[in-house]
C-alpha cells in the first residue's frame, strides 16, 4: 500500500552495502547477524524503495580477489543491481579496515603505506566508474593520531593534500567525472582524526590544485559527536557549492559513533535539515549511512531502513506545512528583511552619518518562543 510516505526513485534514497550489511559488532561484542551477500543487500532495497547503493571497494570485492575473482563479482552485482532497478550513485574506498592502516593511509608515516593507500583508491575509483558512481566519497577514519608525538600535525595537512591531488589528476587522466566528496570526523576510530569538522575540509579544499572537483560529504552524527550543529555544518557546505553528498543517520551528542536511524535520536534537528535540504533544492542522494540496532535480525534491518526513509518523508510534509502556515510566515517578515549591504562611498556615508535608537531595537522582543512553538505544533502533528 502507498501513502505520501512511500519512497520514490526522485526522493533518491541510497544505503551503502555496509549500512543494511551491517552484522552488529561492536568493541565489545560480536557479530549478532549473518552475513548479507552484496546481491541479497541490492534485492533488500529494491524491496524497501530504496533507490541506490553505495559501497566501498572491499564491502564487493574482498581485497585479496584476483582481477577474474574481482570481474566476475562486479558482473553479479551489475546484474543484481539492474534486476532491482538500483543504481550506484557513490562508490568509496576502505582504507581504514585493515591492519596496514593502523597508522593512517594518506598520511601514514610509511612511504609505502601511503603509495599503496594511493594504489588502492585508483582501483576502487576503476570499480565505482565501473559501476556508474559519479561521487567519490573519501573518509579518513584512520588519518588521525592518538599521541602527537607520532607527526606533525601540518605534515599530515600536507601529506592529505598531496593525496587528494593526485588522485583528483587520476580521475582527469581516466576521465571518471568523479565529484570527490571529503568526509569528516572528530575521533573514533582514531583518538582524534585529522579534519574534525566539515568547515576544516572547507578550509582545505581551497588549498587544492582542483578545487572545483571537491567537495564534503558531512554526516549529521560526525558534526553531533563534536557537539556541533550539523545544520550549520551543511548550509556553509551549500553556501559554498560543496555540499556534494550527505550522510543521514542520528546520534546523541557526546556518545561513542552510534550510526542510529535517521530522525530517531533528536527529531528537531532533523526536522530543520530536511526543510533546509528542501528549501534549498538539494539534487544529490539523500544517503543514510546508520544501521540497525543490534537487537534487529533481518526483518528488523528493513523495518529500519524503511523507518529511515519514511522519517525523512514525514519530515519533508512537515517542513511543507511549516513553510506554508501564515502565522509563522508573518511573525517572520515581522523579524526581518535580509538585505545585503554592499560597501559605496555613498553608502559608507549615509552610514555613517545615520542615528540608531540602540535603546529602542534593543527593547523589541522578537518573538521567537512563539515561533519554536508553532513550530513544535506543526512538528508533533497538532497544527
Ligand atoms: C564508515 C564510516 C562512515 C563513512 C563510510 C565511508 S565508512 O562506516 O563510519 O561514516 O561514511 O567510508
Ligand atoms: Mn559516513
Ligand atoms: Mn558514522
Amino acid at each position: 500500500m502507498s501513502d505520501a510516505y512511500t519512497p520514490r526513485p526522485e526522493d533518491k534514497f541510497s544505503f551503502g552495502l555496509w549500512t543494511v550489511g551491517n552484522r552488529g559488532r561492536d568493541p565489545f561484542g560480536d557479530v549478532v547477524r549473518d552475513a548479507l551477500a552484496p546481491a541479497a543487500a541490492v534485492a533488500m532495497l529494491g524491496e524497501v524503495g530504496a533507490w541506490g547503493v553505495n559501497l566501498h571497494d572491499n564491502d564487493l570485492v574482498p581485497i585479496d580477489a584476483t582481477p577474474s575473482e574481482r570481474d566476475r563479482i562486479v558482473k553479479e552485482f551489475t546484474c543484481a543491481c539492474e534486476r532491482h532497478g538500483i543504481v550506484v550513485p557513490m562508490a568509496t574506498v576502505n582504507l581504514f579496515f585493515d591492519p596496514v592502516f593502523r597508522d593512517g593511509a594518506f598520511t601514514a608515516n610509511d612511504a609505502r603505506v601511503r603509495a599503496y593507500a594511493l594504489q588502492k583508491t585508483m582501483r576502487a575509483m576503476d570499480l565505482g566508474a565501473a559501476l556508474g558512481a559519479k561521487i567519490f566519497v573519501l573518509w579518513g577514519g584512520r588519518e588521525g593520531a592518538e599521541t602527537d608525538a607520532c607527526r606533525r600535525p601540518d605534515e599530515a595537512v600536507k601529506r592529505l593534500r598531496e593525496a587528494v591531488n593526485y588522485l583528483c589528476e587520476y580521475s582527469i587522466d581516466r576521465q571518471y567525472g568523479f565529484k570527490v566528496a571529503l568526509e569528516a570526523k572528530p575521533n573514533e576510530p582514531r583518538g582524534d582524526i585529522y579534519m574534525a569538522t566539515t568547515g576544516a575540509y572547507l578550509g582545505f579544499i581551497a588549498t587544492l590544485d582542483h578545487p572545483e572537483m571537491v567537495g564534503v560529504n558531512p554526516e549529521v552524527a560526525h558534526e553531533q559527536m563534536a557537539g556541533l550543529n550539523f545544520l550549520h555544518a551543511v548550509a556553509q557546505a551549500w553556501e559554498a557549492g560543496k555540499l556534494f553528498h550527505i550522510d543521514l543517520n542520528d546520534q546523541a551528542p557526546g556518545r561513542y559513533d552510534q550510526d542510529f536511524r535517521f530522525g530517531s535520536a533528536n527529531v528537531k534537528a532533523a526536522f530543520w535539515l530536511v526543510k533546509f535540504l528542501e528549501d534549498v533544492g538539494y539534487q544529490g542522494p539523500r544517503h543514510f549511512d546508520a544501521h540497525a540496532y543490534r537487537t534487529e535480525d533481518y526483518e528488523g534491518v528493513k523495518d529500519f531502513a524503511r523507518g529511515c526513509m519514511r522519517t525523512y518523508l514525514i519530515l519533508r510534509e512537515r517542513a511543507k506545512r511549516w513553510n506554508a502556515d501564515a502565522e509563522i510566515q508573518a511573525l517572520l517578515s515581522e523579524t526581518g528583511a535580509t538585505e545585503l549591504v554592499s560597501y559605496t562611498p555613498r553608502h559608507r556615508d549615509l552610514l555613517l552619518g545615520s542615528s540608531f535608537d540602540r535603546v529602542g531595537l534593543a527593547k523589541r522582543g522578537l518573538a521567537y518562543e512563539r515561533l519554536d512553538q508553532l513550530t513544535m505544533d506543526v512538528l508533533l502533528g497538532v497544527r
